[in-house]
């Protein structure tokens, strides 16, 4: 059973998953309007794996005694730099959401809510992937740089990233 507190703090997260998904599909969006074929659908991959998040939250809060809540979602920025500009804000953004899980986590054990303390620890670990997986592209964009060929090189490695990650974990 969850307290109210719990609750809240949960359903809070719910709509920070939300806002990932919408933010970084708008950056999908951008990519492919842009050209960028391989970021684009690593971003829209990424966009969905967000709405995973929010879900297994969502149905988590119910299956607990609380209400899943389906919250309004501000508007993300719709246009971006560049490739590079992309991948930083995304990592950025990442940070914000670990310091939030944190959060959370610390809350749950200090209110003894074990069972979402528990629970929240496959979030300690999706985090500590996704922030290892935006670092990983962050530093071959600087060994390469993003100058003419540079640019297509990367969005085609960016493309292969998940199958590479999938690979190295198997
Ligand atoms: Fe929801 O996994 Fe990162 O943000």
């Amino acid at each position: 059973m969850l307290s109210k507190k719990i609750e809240t703090a949960l359903n809070d997260q719910i709509a920070k998953e939300a806002y990932a998904s919408n933010y970084y599909l708008a950056m999908a969006s951008w990519c492919e309007k842009s050209g960028l074929r391989g970021t684009a659908s690593f971003m829209y991959e990424q966009s969905e794996e967000e709405l995973e998040h929010m879900m297994k939250l969502l149905r988590y809060v119910n299956s607990t005694g609380g209400h899943g809540l389906v919250a309004e979602i501000p508007q993300p920025p719709n246009t971006f730099k560049s490739i590079s500009h992309v991948i930083e804000l995304a990592l950025e953004h990442e940070l914000a959401v670990t310091k939030s899980i944190n959060k959370l986590v610390e809350l749950c054990f200090n209110e003894k809510d074990y069972s979402s303390f528990n629970f929240l620890q496959w979030y300690v670990t999706e985090q500590h992937e996704e922030e290892h997986l935006f670092n990983s592209i962050l530093d071959l964009i600087k060994i390469t740089g993003t100058d003419g060929r540079g640019v297509y090189f990367i969005d085609n490695e960016i493309g292969k990233f998940r199958e590479k990650e999938g690979a190295e974990k198997s």
